[in-house]
């Protein structure tokens, strides 16, 4: 870079960033880690409340990055996590006032709901109501999906209305759906207690399912239209060009499902076999019909072992210029569909294939995105595994998770926002490469309870939420500065001032993919400012719902809090694998039963992960007298009744295992 170039560019830098003080314009939990950045030189900075300005603590300010890589900004840190009053904040360093901001053990909840929400406001092929949608209700559009394009082997018209619009466009596609969902069921699986809520305005809250599972559900039934008789699934369902800046409704003419992929069929694969899992315990009958879709796409997989279409996977024919998710490489999509349907079955080949694949992509070194979804498949190897598992091979999967961590950890120190994408890395979408990264983080945490983990991802979220050079939350209508102008065609169309809220914008894009960005920046900008908040942007300010997905995922693990005390210590969470009832009735029978003879009793319990479980009965000197579960199980409630016709009166133990833990609880038989 020559002299010039330095100089113009640190102009733009200092033109175009009037605020210099950065935080989190949602806020923050009261017991976890607190930092403000500011950009340029103060000895010290001051929060005040809102209400009355009044001066509630003062920090010092120490000179943190010089020159940081990814902005060019020189940045100080200050530290306020001792502040810990739930109340609303603004912080002033120098001239310069941030953003306001709380303090609350509530505090991210409302962003977990809104960006839920945002799924919601996805919806294709059915009306959205005034009274889920406010403003920004709407008719059901493109009723008419769809036809079979020229370009595949077949013919005519097949219903699949229904699902979400992937982005901006109105398109849907496969393989980023499968990300999307699977973020989603992932979230549920691993955190139960935190996505459960039925009361989130959808139209189906109240359903006695959560909501979460119903918005997840409506993309699950799309999806399962778009598989062929043969098992492989068609790549995406789109018109030929991208509409107009219309509301969906608006968007008429044919929309076509093009060719199958064997990356949409495996996704695909992958997606049923964790719903199969997922929903189980709501609608057997439908995690059958998932659990048969899975299969049959598997089978698909089989007959054929080289990517579809050969050699470069799926390209747009001639004509038709949407979206193409395009991926050369469907080994590691093979390999996700393997871990999931080893999770759902425990059938040993699945894991065959599964360890094969693994030998060539490696393990854990990387988070996942819609065309490399390894680290995905290797997540529910570690965190699904049924019992045949390898356990030599789950260990190494551990192992490499908590290197992995650590290397995360060397990258946000090395970042002056403590964001995970390094220079090089803003690529499209690069919002959610950090997010994707905290789910890393996160499940480390759960695993390994370092909280640096807890605390690195914590700060993925803040940086989506304002932190960053931009002192912008990148989510639509949350915080006090957010995008007013996203590359989102019901935005523009719908007449409303405000975008849809709850929407994550793709964010910095240094290899300036559209062209307002090429006339705004070159190759001088520093990456992390490749970005602007205008509609025609599309490689940095559309949104989409494999961005969103992480987004429901941070923000409702963050954003869950004890509701009984009000009070969340997240260090001190230990978060458990299952809770074991005491068995009932018990002693057993219960006097004057009529079942005196065949005395039985019911052992219930929860378990907040799907996987390989037992449930054994022991008497007084350890030994073995039943099994009463030796099987995958789903997350959610069990229950199993045991019978002990040929038993002695006396003390008994019941112990469960799962996830790596056991528990027993005694029993009395009295006959
Ligand atoms: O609106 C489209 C957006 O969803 C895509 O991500 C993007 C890249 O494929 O393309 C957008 O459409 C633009 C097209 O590519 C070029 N002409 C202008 C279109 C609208 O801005
Ligand atoms: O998110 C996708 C990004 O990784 C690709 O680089 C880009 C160009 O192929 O496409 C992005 O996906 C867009 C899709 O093609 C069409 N709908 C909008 C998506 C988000 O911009
Ligand atoms: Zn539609």
């Amino acid at each position: 870079m020559n002299l010039a170039a330095i100089v113009v560019f640190t102009i733009s830098v200092t033109a175009s960033l009037p605020a210099q003080v950065f935080v989190d314009q949602v806020g923050y939990l009261p017991k976890a880690q607190k930092l403000v950045l500011v950009a340029g030189a103060s000895d010290s900075f001051y929060v005040h409340k809102v209400n009355n300005s009044e001066t509630v603590f003062r920090g010092k300010l120490n000179l943190w990055k010089t020159n940081d890589p990814s902005t060019a900004m020189t940045l100080y840190l200050g530290d306020f996590t001792g502040l810990e009053t739930r109340d609303e904040y603004f912080i002033r360093a120098g001239a310069f006032d941030s953003y306001r901001f709380m303090i609350a053990d509530s505090v991210y909840f409302n962003a977990y709901k809104k960006s839920l929400k945002g799924f919601y406001f996805q919806r294709c092929g059915s009306d959205l109501l005034q009274v889920h949608a406010g403003e920004y209700a709407h008719s059901r559009c493109h009723i008419g999906d769809g036809f079979y394009h020229t370009s595949t082997d077949t013919n005519g018209f097949v219903l699949a209305r229904g699902g979400w619009h992937d982005a901006g466009d109105y398109g849907k596609y496969v393989v980023n759906a499968g990300i999307s969902v699977a973020t989603l069921l992932m979230a549920y699986e691993y955190f139960t207690q935190q996505f459960n809520q039925d009361n989130l305005n959808l139209p189906e809250s109240g359903n006695g399912v959560p909501d979460l599972l119903d918005e997840a559900r409506y993309e699950i039934e799309w999806l399962l239209t778009m598989q062929h008789s043969h098992g492989g699934v068609h790549h995406k369902l789109t018109s030929e060009q991208f509409s107009g800046f219309v509301m969906p409704q608006h968007h008429t003419g044919l929309r076509y499902l093009y060719e199958i992929s064997s990356t949409a069929t495996a996704d695909f694969a992958a997606v049923m076999a964790r719903a199969a899992r997922v929903y189980q315990p709501f609608d057997a009958d439908f995690a059958q019909t998932c659990l048969a879709a899975a299969e049959k796409a598997w089978q698909f997989l089989l007959n054929n072992p080289f990517i579809v279409p050969f050699p470069d996977g799926f390209k747009n024919p001639t004509g038709t210029a949407t979206g193409e998710y395009g991926d050369g490489d469907d080994s590691d999509e093979r390999l996700w569909a393997a871990a999931e349907l080893f999770a759902a079955t425990g059938d040993e080949s699945y894991q065959t294939t599964f360890s094969l694949f693994a030998e060539s992509l490696g393990l854990i070194d990387r988070a996942m995105s819609w065309p490399d979804v390894k680290t995905m498949a290797h997540l529910t190897f570690l965190l699904g595994a049924p019992a045949s598992t390898d356990q030599n091979l789950r260990d190494r999967i551990y192992h490499s998770l908590l290197d992995y961590c650590e290397e995360l950890l060397r990258i946000r120190g090395a970042s002056g926002f403590h964001v995970l994408i390094e220079p090089g890395e803003y690529y499209w979408g690069s919002n959610s490469i950090a997010l994707n990264k905290a789910i890393v983080l996160i499940l480390g945490y759960q695993l390994a309870k370092k909280p640096s983990y807890y605390d690195a991802a914590l700060d993925q979220f803040h940086y989506v939420l304002g932190a960053n050079a931009h002192n912008m939350s990148f989510v639509t209508g949350i915080g006090s500065n957010s995008p007013r102008h996203p590359h989102h065609r019901p935005s523009v169309a719908d007449g409303v001032e405000a975008p849809v809220p709850g929407l994550l914008v793709g964010g910095p894009n240094q290899y300036l993919n559209d062209p307002e960005l090429r006339a705004r920046f070159d190759a001088s900008t520093p990456p992390a400012l490749t970005y602007v908040d205008d509609v025609d942007s599309y490689a940095s300010n559309e949104i989409a719902i494999n961005w969103n997905a992480p987004l429901v995922l941070v923000a409702g693990f963050f954003a869950s809090f004890d509701i009984a005390t009000g009070v969340r210590d997240y260090k001190s969470e230990i978060p458990e694998t299952f809770r074991l009832y005491q068995n009932y009735p018990n002693p057993f029978p219960r006097r004057g039963s009529a079942w005196a003879d065949n005395p039985s009793t019911t052992i219930a319990f929860d378990l907040y992960r799907s996987g390989f479980t037992t449930l054994k009965i022991y008497d007084v000197l350890g030994r073995e007298i039943a099994t009463l579960v030796a099987e995958s199980l789903t997350a959610g409630s069990h229950a199993r009744v045991f019978e002990s016709a040929q038993l002695a009166s006396g003390v008994y133990f019941y112990e469960l295992q799962a996830g790596g833990f056991r528990k027993h609880r005694r029993m009395l038989l009295l006959r």
